[in-house]
This record gives C-alpha cells, structure tokens and sequence, in this order.
C-alpha cells in the first residue's frame, strides 16, 4: 500500500511543505490528498482524520501519523532515507535540536510573514521581535553553514533542511534575505533552486489566493 500525504494549500502551508519536501528529495512514492484550509469545513475534515485535526498528517497502510516532527521521526525509522537524519550522533543529535527549535520557535516571524510561495519578492517591515528571530537564524543558520562547510545546514541535505525550507520562502519572499550572511542568502538560493521545490512552488503558484494571509 502506498503513502499518503495530506496537505494544506501549497501557496501557504509552512508545515505541509516540510513533510511533502521530506518525502520527495527522499523520492519516496507517495499520493497527495489535498484539503483547502480556506473552506468553511476544512476543520471537521482534518478532525475526521487526524487527533490533532491539522495538516500535514501521514497515512502508512491504515496508521495515521501526524506532527511534522513525528512524521519525520516515523520515515527516518521505517523508511531508507537518502536524506534523513545524519549518521554520526552528535550531528543527528544538533539536527533534531534545530528542528525541534524551528518547531517552536520563530513566533514572530512566522506570524507576522505568512509562507506564501507566490509573493513578488519584495521589502515588508516586520516587528523588533521578528528581526530578532532573523538575528537568531542568522546565528544558527550561517553558524551552522560556516562550521561544516555546506552546501547544506550539516553538510549533506537531510531533514533539517527541510523543516527550514519555509523559513528560506519567507526570507526571500519578504524582501529580507538582505539582512543575513552571504553563507546563508547562498543556501536560500540552493533550497529555492531544488527541483522539488520550484515544483512545489509552481504548484502553489496555481491556487487560490486566500486574503487573509496576503501582505
Ligand atoms: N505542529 C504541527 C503544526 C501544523 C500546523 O500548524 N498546520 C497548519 C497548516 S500550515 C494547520 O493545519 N492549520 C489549520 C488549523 O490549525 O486549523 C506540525 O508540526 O505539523
């Protein structure tokens, strides 16, 4: 039985994006099921399945997983991963902190600069407690590019790329990758560039704008 992935809407789900990246760098077979988070029941849709009554949610042969987080737990152990968590434990363990950082952090960035694939690339002013959080990234991030060299976060691409791509988006959509290292405006570019994502990207391009999340 195949994999199926729910998802939001391409042009602005953050979080759906990540899984849906997981699985495809990984070029895993999976089919998508979409539901539009612009629709008046798109909250007993999710309830019917899933507890958490959020995208995006796994379905594996009848068992449903879902948190992005757990999704990626659920692949890296069942599933070979070209691209998962990386072999050496102390950097897995550095890759699961990120992640888990992304998971919760960044409040003010991600609320105040929706994902939105679509946005013409332009300057938007954000809060002091959003360019803090890009302070952050830039520490973390560049820090993490400069220390292992690229071209991704730990070297090689792995999951902790893709739970940051949203973040790269918003960057580059929002006019604000001006404001961090030339190491880390080279990995925004190298995430955008990925076939996966200009597919995920054009996609997004093809939907529905939905206002509430346009600035
Ligand atoms: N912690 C969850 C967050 C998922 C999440 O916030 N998904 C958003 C879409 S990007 C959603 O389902 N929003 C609709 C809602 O919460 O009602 C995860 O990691 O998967």
């Amino acid at each position: 039985m195949s994999l199926e992935l729910v998802i939001g809407n391409k042009r602005y789900s953050s979080w759906s994006l990540r899984a849906w990246l997981l699985l495809s760098v990984n070029q895993l077979s999976f089919v998508e099921r979409h539901i539009d988070l612009a629709s008046a029941n798109y909250k007993e849709q999710l309830r019917a399945l899933s507890p958490n009554a959020q995208v995006p949610l796994l379905i594996d042969a009848g068992l449903t997983v879902f948190d992005t987080l757990a999704i990626a737990e659920y692949l890296a152990e069942n599933y070979d991963l070209a691209y998962g968590w990386p072999q050496d434990p102390q950097r897995r363990a550095q890759a699961r902190s990120y992640c888990a950082m992304m998971h919760s952090g960044y409040s003010a960035l991600r609320s105040e600069c929706p994902m939105n694939v679509a946005r013409t690339p332009t300057p938007y002013p954000i809060s002091d407690k959003a360019q803090a959080d890009i302070a952050l990234l830039e520490q973390c991030l560049g820090g993490l590019l400069r220390t292992h060299g690229g071209p991704f976060l730990l070297g090689a691409m792995g999951i902790i790329d893709t739970y940051y791509a949203p973040v790269m988006v918003r960057l580059d959509r929002y006019g604000l990758a001006s404001q961090v290292s030339s190491e880390l405006r080279a990995y925004i570019a190298r995430i955008l560039a990925l076939p996966a994502m200009q597919a995920w990207v054009e996609a997004g391009r093809q939907e529905a704008v939905w206002s509430k999340l346009e600035r």
